[in-house]
């Protein structure tokens, strides 16, 4: 009986609400374009977007790159063409988007910029940029280092992608950082495109032919130094102790590498940009004004506090 009145309730309210509710609002569509795959940082971007537009029950057309900027493009022109109500771009380098992007403009659809910011001479080609700041995370990875090395030692550098602002200005932070210290020098730096394969190539060009010479390693993201860390192990040194890691991204992997003592120090980049992605989406849709950039802010994690915060790390 019971069961039968509340059904009945519900009945009613179900009638009474699709009476007087208006036609139910259209979903919202956005494409985003994404780099890629290439490292753990970037699949925790991914689906944290992902199920961020599957909170707010968003229609998301997901397309990804395979790091090519030529594939971002076709992505999105063809945004352009299904007509979607804004797109969210990860831009895998800085320059070359005016030309597509006065499309985007031309077409009436907002562009909410994430992690990488781009070089464009006309600033109303996008609404807001969503990311942290590379420069200040390269500066903390070389204070960390060069407190660590007593402010003495030779360094290699793996870079980024080439043209990633990331990689720009991860380089540029650290060069600032080490300026004050003139027994510090990067005697090696090259891209590993921030994968941990190519990591660990050029990790093992670097050891063929400097060596012994190498006190430490720079790495632009985790998975460039996880690679970075085998090299170095095949090559017969500890890591860690015989030659310092530090990276960047603060992923899970790298936090298990620093338990397991073979990274030293991971400066923190959070990936997990859903939320503020869509909350930007919905404020431009709305018609509200959103700041031009909004900065995320990154801490520091090293071999003395990893195993005390693992636990609650959420990438
Ligand atoms: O650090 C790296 C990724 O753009 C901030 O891209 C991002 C970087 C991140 O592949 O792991």
């Amino acid at each position: 009986m019971k069961v039968f009145r509340l059904a009945a309730v519900g009945l009613v309210v179900g009638i009474f609400a699709s009476v007087t509710q208006s036609a139910p609002a259209k979903k919202l569509v956005v494409g985003f374009s994404q780099i890629g795959a290439e490292s753990a940082w970037r699949t925790a971007e991914t689906e944290s977007i992902v199920s961020e537009a599957k909170k707010r029950g968003v229609d998301l057309k997901l397309s990804d790159a395979q790091q090519k900027q030529e594939n971002q493009i076709k992505a999105l022109r063809s945004f352009v063409a299904q007509r979607v109500d804004a797109i969210i771009l990860a831009p895998v380098v800085e320059t070359g988007w005016q030309p597509v992007l006065r499309e985007v403009k031309r077409a009436g659809i907002p562009v909410i910029l994430v992690d990488r910011g781009i070089k464009v001479p006309d600033q109303s080609l996008y609404a807001t940029l969503i990311a942290s700041d590379f420069v200040q995370e390269g500066r903390m990875a070389a204070g960390w280092l060069a407190k660590k090395l007593g402010g003495k030692g030779n360094i290699v550098e793996l870079q980024g992608t080439t043209g990633a602002a990331p990689a720009i200005d991860r380089k540029k932070g650290f060069e600032e950082g080490i300026a004050k210290y003139p027994g510090l020098k990067i005697i090696k730096s090259q891209s590993g495109d921030f994968t941990r394969s190519k990591g660990k190539e050029v990790m093992e060009a670097f050891l063929k032919a400097e060596g012994k010479n190498i006190q430490a390693v720079y790495a632009h993201n985790d998975d460039m130094a996880l690679g970075a860390i085998q090299a170095i192990e095949e090559a017969g040194f500890k890591p860690a102790t015989e030659i310092i890691v530090v990276s960047i991204d603060g992923v899970k992997d790298a936090f298990n590498a620093m338990v397991a003592g073979k990274l030293n120090c991971s400066v923190e980049c959070n990936p997990l940009l859903g939320p503020a992605a869509f909350d930007a989406v919905q404020a431009i849709l709305a018609g509200k004004s959103v700041p031009k950039k909004t900065i995320v802010k990154d801490e520091l994690f090293d071999e003395t506090n990893a195993k005390h915060v693992i636990d609650s790390r959420k990438y």
